[in-house]
């Protein structure tokens, strides 16, 4: 069991309830795909076309850059909540946040380091330096990952035959002047529920409903479950969430907003939530973001248009569209406004 000595962090935070009644009916399968494997580029656009979300196995990561983060992260959420204020400062969005997400009052069970990624960045600075050295030895390696995957995704899309086609996703995030990675560490600890609140009725929310505005995220969390992706409906079946079984050794990669409008909608930003543990373990998770330079265009790559497609979307630039993320609500839908048919 994993001790949070700094319970005030934390202890706070208003239960917030996920109706757990619409996770009723088979268990969904999570496409499991191997980087490695000849069939990789069709199976992971496949993946992204249908859900938007996809488990990465084969990936070459050794396990002990991620325990080794997993660790010393859970090192530094055990320390009093100043001093962890004081290393990183308060998340705005970067530092150290407990409780509140973004700054329009959203709340969730956790507590958490928002750091830039870029090659450049010396984001948390002032963290200890053992927590700072393993951050970055995980971050050029979750980034080869990312850059594998928008190879794969670029090649699934049937932009693989030149080196330009292949490669124009990773080019946007990865060697690109000024390109927006960031790395985000979670800890969610257990939530016990007072005597009398039945578990089986509702969940505590963790992190809420959202899609991620970046180009691409990808996930790796501990043995403890918590996260769910949004399968959505149609005709003969409502929308329904899916728990996504932790797999340690595995990555869990996401669309986000701007790759659905790269693709004009062929590949689909997935809706994901994470539920507060009901167990005694916490979760931890690490999660890469993938996003582009403040002046990139977003508009529907002309590579992959047919003839005559129309863009379903108004264009905008990552710039404007980060700095409207960050006047929205968790939960709400990002993408609406630029929307055109
Ligand atoms: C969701 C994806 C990433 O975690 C994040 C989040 C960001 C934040 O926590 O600062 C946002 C959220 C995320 C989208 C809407 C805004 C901004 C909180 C919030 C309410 C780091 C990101 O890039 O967008």
């Amino acid at each position: 069991m994993v001790a949070i000595t700094a319970p005030s962090s934390i202890e706070h935070i208003p239960l917030v309830r996920c109706p757990k009644g619409a996770n009723a009916g088979p268990q969904a399968v999570i496409p499991c795909i191997d980087l490695s494997a000849p069939g990789a580029a069709a199976a992971v656009a496949d993946a992204c076309r249908t859900l938007g979300f996809f488990k990465a196995t084969n990936h070459g990561v050794p396990a002990g850059l991620a325990d080794a983060l997993e660790s010393r992260a859970m090192a530094f959420f055990a320390l009093p909540h100043q001093e962890k204020l004081d290393m990183s400062g308060p998340a705005r969005p970067l530092g150290y946040g407990s409780k509140s997400i973004g700054s329009n009052g959203d709340v969730g069970w956790l507590e958490y380091l928002l750091l830039s990624a870029g090659a450049t960045s010396s984001g948390g600075a002032a963290l200890p330096a053992a927590l700072r050295a393993a951050v970055e030895a995980y971050t050029g390696a979750v980034r080869g990952v990312g850059c594998r995957v928008m190879e794969l995704m670029a090649e699934g899309l049937g932009l693989g035959a030149s080196e330009e086609g292949r490669c124009v996703l990773r080019r946007m995030v990865v060697g690109c002047e000024g390109s927006d990675e960031m790395l985000r560490v979670n800890h969610y600890p257990p939530c016990l529920l007072p005597p009398g609140r039945d578990r089986d009725e509702c969940g505590v929310t963790g992190f809420g409903e959202h899609t991620d505005p970046q180009i691409i995220s990808v996930l790796r969390s501990n043995c403890t479950a918590g996260l769910q992706i949004l399968l959505r409906g149609d005709y003969s079946s409502p929308a329904r969430w899916v728990p996504v079984p932790p797999d340690p050794d595995s990555f869990f990669v996401n669309v986000g907003d701007s790759l659905q409008v790269l693709t004009n909608g062929r590949f689909r930003s997935v809706k994901h939530r994470v539920l507060a543990p009901e167990g005694e373990e916490s979760r931890l998770s690490v999660i890469y973001f993938g996003g582009p330079a403040a002046s990139q265009r977003i508009a529907p790559l002309e590579q992959v248009m047919r003839e005559g497609e129309q863009s379903l979307y108004r264009e905008f630039t990552w710039g404007e569209y980060k700095k409207a993320a960050y006047k929205t609500r968790l939960g709400d839908n990002r993408l609406g406004p630029y929307e055109l048919h």
